[in-house]
């Protein structure tokens, strides 16, 4: 018997029991002693039924998603699956927990299936880049009917054990917590009643019913547009319709041929990357595992602006009071509006409840005082990317605020230690960067000071996870890891469009690549005055910069979607960017100024512009220790700029593409185009001589 998998009669059911932490994942040690169990559980003449639970936090939650890549061990779960469900006895499987991939399909191997009401069941795979590749785009169908099928398996959405019962996923539903107990009991009852061996294969109703449906090609159509660019969605379609057209061996070999197909696919590989960096970025290099954190039970937030109410949503979404504070009365009516109004369109879409947005609402405090800040765990300061201002509310925070109060900054490119060095606390300060809008973007750049203590930096890692966002710390510079990058994108952008190229052919370059938006669609979402004023404050501090086309749609109110008017024209209500003529001659107006002749611009000298020069910053990046490892990098674009998680991060997608090829472009453009950004990084360098990757790092 394998230590992870055990087997033990109790009365007349053979009990199964799997112990495999963290999350009982099907991995080789776990699919063997399965096999073994239940073949000890078959000889076992006194066990009438036999049940299968597992320990711990959770039912099996899937394949082991370390082991893809690598030659799958014999037995694979399909055969161990077979195994279970062409047992002369009735196997009952017992969820608690999250039931997933593998392990919903494992339980879906068995005969019955009794589940926790806190149970959540699904089938994710289609989120690694796959499809459910042991039965479940057979089985499941026969269960519940080919729609329901359909969506679950191509959203990769998890039920909830209620709904499960509902949909015929599960026999039973019970408001227990002890899994074993209510495990033992329906095995009983399946025992007492001498109900049959019953294979979710035999059971043909919900197939008759959609024979010859032409639902499988109006669902391909649906997807397209939620799918665009994916691979394994269309798969996925393909092996659930096998289960209406092929019998169910010639379905399972059709479901394997797919699976296979997927696991092939780069996108597999960015999407399992990105599935375990988003979890690796918790665990900081050099902050140890068990730093203490410090308990954050009230929040301060100054400026009741887009970024502060986003941001106060986040703790009142967890049930953390907040106060937001405020120069001006009307400034914090306006922002507790915008809040509201947020809060009322979730309810709308059914995501909250009515109470729940009263709930909120009544956690979030305004004041126009700074007093009310004097008991608060965390402030984080939400105004004006302006240095003296931040310096001078720092100087005040460090005036009222409690020893030991976290003091954060909220801005997206200025140097966390000199605004420490406005306050006496220099330990307790640090960056924490929403990305706007905050209550929605999952990233949260936290900026570490030079002075920062360990126990700030692992608290606001700590406070990422409370309030659902993915955080990840980064050192301080300009812009620190995402804008610094994003600067860079901007930067080539633009001179592609002075040199010929449309705002609209460099977008699509962008969108093709898999960016929910392009640059210039996403300057106009963020209004592209904000970039203006920036411009301008460098400036008046006596730097020279650049003339630009943009200055001159701020300078004629065009400022983005705000004025239905920027790079693109918006229509009422719409969102969606038109070219606008206008700002065409406009950009010829400023060629002509500049003595510049516009030419035609290749679609792939614009992906290796924009693309490429991210990539060499975030190789210095790297150089720096700004961020600590390369999927640190890919984590920040994935979360915080919607690059595409199929490709796994610009890092991982340079390491698919070749950095050799990589250094080859940015050497090319440093001739062509010059600057600093085209300065090729030392790290790409030696990396490209050693034949290395970023991942070796
Ligand atoms: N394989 C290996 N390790 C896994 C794992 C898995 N399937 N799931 C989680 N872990 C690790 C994770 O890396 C972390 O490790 C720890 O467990 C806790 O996870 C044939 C082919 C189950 C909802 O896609 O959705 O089955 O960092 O931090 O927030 O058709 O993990 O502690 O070292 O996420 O409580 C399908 C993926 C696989 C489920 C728990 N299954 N996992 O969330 O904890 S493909 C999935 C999750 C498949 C079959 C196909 C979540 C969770 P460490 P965590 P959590």
């Amino acid at each position: 018997m394998s230590e992870v998998v055990s087997y033990r009669r109790q009365g007349v059911i053979g009990v199964i029991t799997v112990n495999y932490p963290p999350v009982n994942a099907l991995g080789h040690a776990v699919r063997s002693g399965l096999l073994a169990a239940l073949e000890q559980g078959q000889a076992d003449a006194d066990a009438k039924v036999l049940l299968l639970l597992c320990e711990g936090r959770t039912f099996m939650a899937g394949a082991d998603i370390r082991e893809f890549g690598k030659p799958m061990q014999a037995p694979g779960l399909p055969q161990v699956i077979d195994a279970y469900e062409n047992c002369r006895k009735p196997v009952v499987a017992a969820i608690h927990g999250t039931a997933l991939g593998g392990g919903l399909e494992t339980a879906l191997g068995c005969h019955y299936r009794v589940a926790l009401a806190s149970a959540k069941l699904g089938l994710p795979e289609v989120k690694l880049g796959l499809l459910p590749g042991a039965g479940g785009t057979q089985r499941l169908p026969r269960l519940t009917g080919a729609q329901k099928a359909l969506e679950l398996i191509t959203s990769g959405d998890f039920v909830a054990a209620p709904q499960a019962l509902a949909l015929g996923i599960v026999d039973a539903v019970d408001a227990g917590d002890d899994i074993k107990a209510v495990g033992l009991a329906f095995a009983q009852s399946v025992a007492d009643e001498g109900k049959p061996v019953r294979r979710v294969r035999d059971l043909s109703d919900k197939v008759e019913a959609a024979k010859g449906s032409d639902m499988f090609e109006q669902f391909r159509a649906g997807l397209a547009k939620k799918a665009r660019g994916l691979f394994s969605p269309f798969k996925c379609v393909d092996a659930v319709e096998a289960a209406f057209t092929l019998s169910f061996d010639d379905g399972m070999k059709r479901e394997r041929e797919l699976f296979t197909e997927c696991m092939a696919s780069p996108q597999r590989a960015g999407l399992i990357h990105a599935f375990f960096a988003e979890r690796e970025v918790a665990k900081v290099p050099g902050l140890a595992k068990d730093t203490p954190v410090r308990d954050i039970d009230s929040v301060g937030i100054i400026g009741a602006g887009t970024m502060g109410g986003g941001i106060a949503m986040n703790f009142a979404n967890v049930g953390i009071p907040v106060t937001m504070v405020e120069v001006k009365q009307e400034a914090l009516d306006k922002g507790l509006a915008i809040i509201r109004r947020n809060y009322e369109n979730s309810a709308k879409k059914g995501r909250i409840s009515q109470a729940q947005v009263e709930e909120r609402m009544a956690l979030i405090n305004t004041s126009l005082s700074y007093d009310d800040f004097k008991d608060v765990d965390l402030v984080i300061e939400a105004v004006f990317e302006n240095m003296a201002i931040k310096k001078e509310i720092f100087a005040k925070l460090d005036e009222v605020c409690k020893p030991g109060a976290i003091l954060a900054s909220n801005t997206s490119t200025l140097d966390i230690d000199e605004i420490a060095s406005a306050t006496q606390r220099p330990e307790d300060v640090v960056g924490m960067h929403f990305f706007s809008p905050a209550n929605v973007m999952k990233l949260l750049e936290n900026v570490r000071g030079s002075k920062t203590s360990a126990e700030v930096k692992a608290t606001v890692m700590a406070v990422a996870k409370t309030i659902n966002k993915v955080g990840v710390l980064v050192g301080n510079c300009h812009g620190f890891v995402g804008n610094r990058m994003l600067h860079k994108r901007g930067a080539e952008a633009m001179a592609l469009v002075n040199e010929g190229a449309s705002p609209q052919q460099v977008d699509k370059v962008l969108t093709d690549l898999g960016y929910p938006m392009g640059q210039f669609a996403m300057s106009d979402l963020a209004g592209i005055d904000v970039g203006y004023r920036i411009r301008e404050e460098r400036r008046k501090a006596g730097e020279t910069v650049e003339a630009s086309w943009m200055d001159k749609l701020v300078e004629q109110g065009r400022l983005g979607q705000k004025t239905q008017a920027g790079v693109y024209k918006y229509e009422d209500g719409s969102r969606t960017p038109i070219v606008d003529p206008v700002v065409e001659q406009i950009i010829a107006d400023f060629r002509a100024e500049q003595g510049i002749t516009p030419r035609a611009i290749s679609d792939q000298e614009i992906l290796e512009r924009c693309m490429y020069v991210m990539i060499n910053e975030g190789a210095k990046i790297l150089e720096e220790g700004i961020a600590d490892r390369a999927l640190d990098v890919d984590v920040v674009w994935i979360y915080g700029y919607g690059f595409p998680a199929y490709r796994g991060g610009p890092m991982f997608w340079a390491d698919q593409l070749g950095l050799d090829t990589i250094l080859a472009a940015v050497k090319t453009y440093q001739d062509r185009v010059g600057g600093a950004q085209w300065q090729p990084s030392p790290l790409l360098e030696k990396l490209v001589s050693e034949g290395k990757t970023f991942a070796d790092l």
